[in-house]
């Protein structure tokens, strides 16, 4: 097993609700570290391009328009398989096919505004983390 590092986001609909301290706890109680964290508002650039591998999808659109409906938290989550981990977590991307205990089973809205982000692989991993943070910025 190793340590490794993933990203994550906390979505609109979640900071709207005022959630993030609940997000973070089933986080911390998964085994996985907050070694990074900012609160931001993405500009539609910002979310079109971090978003742009989903471009061709019907969705598109409408995800852009919701990422950047309020304000977001990205953060750097370390821990051993972090990305896997993050991943079972935050459960499936819609809630109502999600496991009981995840994060997107307690909190999220819809399959859109399901809450949370996390990266799927470690390479992406890595590319999204360097899209949103410096090296310096991470603490681990
Ligand atoms: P993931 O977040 O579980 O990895 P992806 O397929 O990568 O799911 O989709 C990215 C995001 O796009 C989802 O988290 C969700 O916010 C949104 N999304 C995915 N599928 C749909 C859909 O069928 N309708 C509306 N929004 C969707
Ligand atoms: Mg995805």
């Amino acid at each position: 097993m190793a340590t490794e590092r993933t990203f994550s986001i906390i979505k609109p609909d979640a900071t709207r609700r005022n959630l993030t301290g609940k997000v973070n706890a089933v986080l911390e109680e998964a085994g996985l570290r907050i070694v990074a964290q900012k609160r931001i508002h993405m500009t539609q650039a910002q979310a079109e391009a971090f978003y742009g591998v989903h471009a061709a999808r019907p969705f598109f659109r409408d995800l852009v328009t919701f990422m950047i409906s309020g304000p977001v938290v990205v953060q750097v989550l370390e821990g051993e398989n972090a990305v896997a981990r993050n991943r079972e977590v935050m459960g499936a991307t819609n809630p109502a096919n999600a496991e009981p205990g995840t994060i997107r089973k307690l909190f999220a809205e819809s399959i859109e505004a399901n809450s949370v982000h996390g990266s799927d692989s470690a390479e992406n991993a890595a590319t999204e983390i360097a899209y949103f943070f410096a090296g310096t910025d991470i603490v681990g």
